[in-house]
Formats: structure tokens, sequence, C-alpha cells
């Protein structure tokens, strides 16, 4: 299998350090998404990375689907098998994945729109929803206990995303994610190749 992908990308960085963790033989392929190539349009309508290629020619997308998927085909290393905690790392993932949906709006809104086009309400729209997920995460602190799951793993690629693109904004939304990180490396060493950079 391979997973089209691009360096910066904290949805891709999300799978390809679940797909290291599920153990299954699982490539990278880098495309270029601004270029739309055939490769990618094809797999993928929404021209959106990541994307998994499956041996058998298929595809799949978006970031959740893949995760799941790779959750079911390594025979449940991803996410809980206990309901209650599935659901939880469910929502760990849902809350670090919109968080970067609006940081990726954010840089979206400044990386197409001509200057005197970039809207300002809306880039504090977004930077309020992410001050409030920081919040959150401030408050209710994340613990690694018995192993990655999804969450933890959709949560180091946020961490990794803010530290790329919006360095000396952020860490003191959230200061928690020092130990986060540092717990997180601990049991995943391969974090400084696979965060978005
Ligand atoms: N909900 C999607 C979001 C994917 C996404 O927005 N990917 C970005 C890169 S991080 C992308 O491909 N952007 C190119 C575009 O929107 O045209 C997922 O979880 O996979």
């Amino acid at each position: 299998m391979k997973v089209l992908y691009s360096p910066a990308s904290p949805y891709s960085a999300k799978v390809r350090m679940a797909a290291r963790l599920s153990g299954l033989p699982v490539e990278s392929e880098l495309v270029k998404t601004d270029e739309e190539p055939a490769r990618l349009v094809d797999n993928n309508p929404l021209g959106k990375i990541p994307v998994l290629l499956r041996e058998d020619g298929s595809a799949i997308f978006d970031s959740r689907a893949i995760m799941h998927f790779l959750d079911r085909e390594s025979g449940g290393k991803l996410y809980p098998a206990d309901p209650a905690a599935r659901t939880e790392a469910e929502v760990l993932e849902a809350l670090a994945d919109g968080i970067t949906d609006s940081l990726i709006a954010h840089v979206y809104e400044r990386r197409y729109r001509t200057e005197e086009k970039i809207h300002q309400p809306w880039l504090d729209r977004q930077w309020s929803k992410v001050v409030r997920g920081l919040a959150f995460l401030e408050a209710n602190p994340v613990s690694l206990g018995n192993g990655l799951t999804g969450g933890h793993i959709a949560l180091a690629a946020l961490a990794g995303y803010l530290g790329l693109r919006f360095a000396g904004q952020w860490e003191t939304l959230w200061p928690g994610h020092r130990a986060f990180i540092a717990e997180f490396e601990a049991r995943f060493p391969a974090f400084a190749e696979f965060k978005p950079q």
C-alpha cells in the first residue's frame, strides 16, 4: 500500500504515523496538491491528501477513513477495543482534527487570497476555535495511558503543525503540549521523522 502525502500536511503525518504503529507495510509517495496531478485527483476527486492506495488499486480517503481502515487491517492496533475508551479516542481525534481544520483554513486564507481580499473576521473566527480548542486541551490534559490511540496520534500531528506554521503564537495557549509531546515521543521515537515539516 502507498499513502499519497506531502511533508507539511498534518493529516498525512497522522496517517503515516498510524501506518508505522499499525505494523502494516505502507510506503509513502510525495504529491504536490497545488499541481493537482492525475495520480491524486484520479484517486480522490477532492484533490486532497492523504490518500491510501491499496494493492487492488482502490483508494481510501479521508484521513479518518484511512485510520479506521488501518485499525481494522491491523487487528485493532490504533483504537481501544473497549467502547467507552474508543469513543474517547475518537472524540480526541475529532478535536485535534477540528483544530487542524481551523489552522488550515487560516493558512489557506492567507495563501490563496490576494492581500486586499484577506478577510480578517474569517481569520479571527478560525483562530477563536483554535484558542478554545487549545484551552480545552490545557484544562483536560491528555494522558497516554496504556497505548497510543488515533486520538493521541492526531494530537501529535496537530502539535507538529502548530510548531511548523504558528511558531510563537500558540505555545502559551496550551503549555501542557510540552509534557504531551515528551510522553508521545518516548512512546514513538520516530515522531521527529514524521511530524509536519
Ligand atoms: N478532512 C481531510 C482534510 C484533508 C486536507 O485538507 N488536506 C490538505 C493538506 S493538509 C489538502 O490536501 N489540501 C489541498 C486542497 O485542499 O486542495 C482529511 O482528514 O484527510
